[in-house]
């Protein structure tokens, strides 16, 4: 049973959505956001820790204050932040969890939660309905490190007994928090300027298709996983999971259902060569037979409820 949970990158896009989940769960004292960077209002995030997980003493002072026994791993630098920082990227991610994992096998933690990505894949992988099960070889540093974390949480599993366990998210569209410097984070950029009424210039070409999901099937998909009765698991750090695949353009579309003026130009960049070496859907079969993975929303109900909710947010009307 977890009974004291510890989010590491906390303060991020997914952690944002995951901490008052996991507190309406187990108590708001049972849930401790850490990161590294300070929160702008410290008394709506507390219990708040702020944790370079390149500092494993930190680490391990957070562990034996707050009495963790699961965490939720969710720092790390995302991919198109990484290829501008390839240096970083790999301290942060492949270090930053090596000390995760370590202080987990010392200290005898019952669960570690490792997000993985489809980036994890590359240019040789099958690009629709990819398989659980198949070749990784990723060219961005954001990638290598998703692929060697997820080895990493195999290896702790099978040679320590330390419970890791992982999936790969796709693109996470999200209102109530940012994303954080990723191939995918257009489709959350779009509906800002949708419903501010200005024009998008899109990084990505109109007929790029990726795997893509909304929080709250990424939480639910996490917090299963994490749930789950690990005797019924085959796999461990590497589930596939599929909620729906779209292009810029056919999200375009269905925001003009909305706001019908919406503009967008597409200007593809440097990112369009990660998005190109990602696949396009992926076949979740395993999620699904091991641990029951159901995702609830596709494109449309996902755009009804983004524009709902943000539009909300932003004190905008929408007709
Ligand atoms: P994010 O960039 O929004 O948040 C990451 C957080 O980590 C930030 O708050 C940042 O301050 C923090 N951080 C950076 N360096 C740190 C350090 N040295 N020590 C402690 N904290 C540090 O990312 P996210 O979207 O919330 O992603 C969370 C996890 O999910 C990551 O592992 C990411 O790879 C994975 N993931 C995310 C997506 C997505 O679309 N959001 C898709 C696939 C996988
Ligand atoms: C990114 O684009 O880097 C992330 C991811 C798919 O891992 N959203």
């Amino acid at each position: 049973m977890m009974k004291r949970i510890l989010i590491t990158g906390g303060l991020g896009q997914i952690g944002s959505s995951l901490a008052p989940f996991l507190r309406n769960k187990y108590g708001r004292e049972n849930v401790i956001v850490a990161d590294v960077r300070e929160p702008k209002d410290v008394e709506k995030v507390e219990p708040f820790v702020k944790l370079d997980v390149l500092d494993r003493n930190a680490i391990d002072k957070a562990i034996g204050q707050y009495d963790i026994d699961t965490i939720f791993h969710l720092a790390a630098i995302l991919s198109a932040k990484g290829e501008l920082n390839p240096q970083l990227a790999f301290r942060v991610n492949i270090i930053g969890y090596y000390n995760i994992l370590e202080a987990g096998r010392e200290h005898s933690l019952e669960r570690i939660m490792f997000p993985s990505s489809i980036a994890a894949f590359g240019p040789e992988t099958p690009k629709n309905n990819t398989p659980n099960d198949t070749i990784l070889k990723p060219r961005t540093i954001y990638g290598i490190s998703k692929v060697a974390g997820e080895l990493l949480g195999l290896y702790y599993w099978e040679k320590y007994g330390l419970d890791v366990r992982g999936l790969r998210y796709p693109g996470i569209i999200s209102w109530n928090s940012l994303p954080g410097g990723g191939t995918t984070d257009y489709a959350v950029d779009m509906f800002y300027y949708a419903l501010r009424g200005e024009k998008y210039v899109c990084f990505l070409r109109e007929d790029t298709v990726l795997p893509m999901m909304y929080m709250p099937d990424a939480i639910k998909a996490i917090t299963m996983l994490a749930e789950a009765n690990g005797s019924r698991l085959i796999h461990r750090t590497d589930f596939n999971i599929q909620a729906m695949s779209f292009a810029p353009k056919d999200l375009v579309e269905e925001i003009r259902k909305y706001i019908p003026d919406f503009e967008v130009e597409y200007r593809p960049d440097y990112r369009q060569k990660i998005a190109d070496s990602w696949p396009k859907s992926l076949d979740d079969s395993a999620a699904k037979e091991e641990w029951g993975w159901r995702p609830d929303y596709d494109l449309s109900s996902m755009v009804k409820d983004m524009i709902k909710n943000l539009s909300k947010k932003l004190g905008v009307e929408v007709q």
